[in-house]
């Protein structure tokens, strides 16, 4: 039986360019981290295979330092350059020593490495620019008496795609026990083309709001003529949470309330929504340290003062938000209530003959 890690779109080095210059140095060596504790896995776990599905490296200081991390790696490692960290003069790997227990995937082409004490081939190509055709094309493996596994950085999703598009036909055609992917952020669950089992992890540390929720890496076994058994493994990274809370009348109680347990590691983006007074929003910022790493705030509340006056007048206007305020009382939820409250304001809107208000 074959243990491996699989992992992907690691991007060390990136340049995390909206954060100010120390916190983005902090996040580069905290993606190190993660690599590190990678390692570790990989070791703990005694994986026989430690497979890096693209995207690893963005820059030729980070293979630098992935190259010594690896030294310490005690499986093999396979590495398919992927559109971020392509192979060739444009990419990061140059002039890097890697250890020998590290191979990489230089050329297009899908070659293999044979495996001998583990009756394995591993199958590979690599990206050698931004982006690339089909590189699994008419691909089956050429012995099937061992366990055969590809490491490949591509996207399965979409047929058209400029980054090496790959169809559950060719999956299903290759003859492959497992195909290690790497391209999209997220986790896809255990997959099946044909007999051959895929998957891709995501990205093993968020990067950003737009990279939410727990993020890791793949373990797997293999083994001849068995099914491939997977199990996702969240690392401790950061994670990135988007929330959206409403203000009420104490903004920071609510969005305490909202955070999960053991958010303090965690980077933040929360909304404030629903009526509100006006907000402060580095007060709010202010009562809620030391509860997450990190937190930005968005004030998307909305003005209730005045909404109701002239109620009493003896007008259109005054008869049309009496009705509107009584079943406003008497809604059944917030959800009515809110709807009560854009019709008043698209109501008054219109009997001022000012623009529709945003909804
Ligand atoms: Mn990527």
């Amino acid at each position: 039986m074959i243990k491996f890690l699989h992992a992907a779109d690691l991007h060390l080095g990136s340049a995390f360019a909206t954060l100010p210059a120390n916190a983005a140095r902090q996040r580069q060596a905290e993606l190190l981290e993660t690599a590190t504790e990678m390692v570790e896995l990989c070791n703990s776990s005694q994986c026989d295979l430690l497979l890096l599905a693209g995207d690893i490296c963005e820059t030729n200081e980070a293979a630098k330092s992935l190259a010594r991390l690896l030294a310490a790696c005690s499986a093999e490692v396979v590495l398919a350059p992927g559109n971020h960290d392509p192979y060739g003069p444009n990419g990061p790997y140059q002039g890097v020593a890697w250890p020998d227990n590290v191979s990489l995937f230089d050329d297009s082409e899908v070659a293999r490495l044979r495996f001998e004490d583990l009756k394995c081939d591993v199958y590979g190509a690599a990206f050698t620019a931004d982006t690339a055709p089909s590189l699994m094309e008419g691909f089956a493996v050429l012995d099937r008496h061992v366990v055969n596994l590809m490491v490949l950085h591509g996207d399965p999703e979409q047929p058209g795609s400029p980054y090496n598009p790959i169809t559950q036909a060719q999956i299903a055609a290759s003859g492959l026990d497992y195909l290690a992917l790497g391209h999209i952020h997220s986790f896809s669950g255990q997959r099946t083309a044909g007999q051959t089992t895929y998957a891709w992890p995501g990205c093993p540390a968020g990067r950003g709001f737009d990279e939410t929720g727990e993020k890791g890496v793949i373990l797997g076994e293999a083994a001849h003529g068995a099914p491939v058994k997977l199990r996702f493994v969240p690392l401790h990274t950061r994670r990135y949470e988007t929330l959206r809370v409403a203000a009420g009348s104490d903004p920071a109680a609510a969005i305490r309330a909202a955070l999960p347990p053991n958010s303090q590691r965690d980077i933040f983006r929360v909304t404030l929504t629903g009526p509100s007074e006006p907000l402060d929003l580095r007060a709010v910022a202010a009562a809620l340290k030391g509860q997450v790493y990190q937190l930005t705030l968005r004030d998307e509340t909305t003005r209730q003062t005045d909404l109701w006056a002239g109620m009493e007048e003896d007008t259109l206007r005054g008869l049309f938000l009496r009705r509107l305020h009584s079943q406003w009382e008497g809604a059944p939820d917030e959800k009515v209530r809110q709807q009560c409250e854009l019709a008043a304001r698209f109501g008054l809107a219109a009997l001022e003959g000012k623009e529709a208000p945003k909804a």
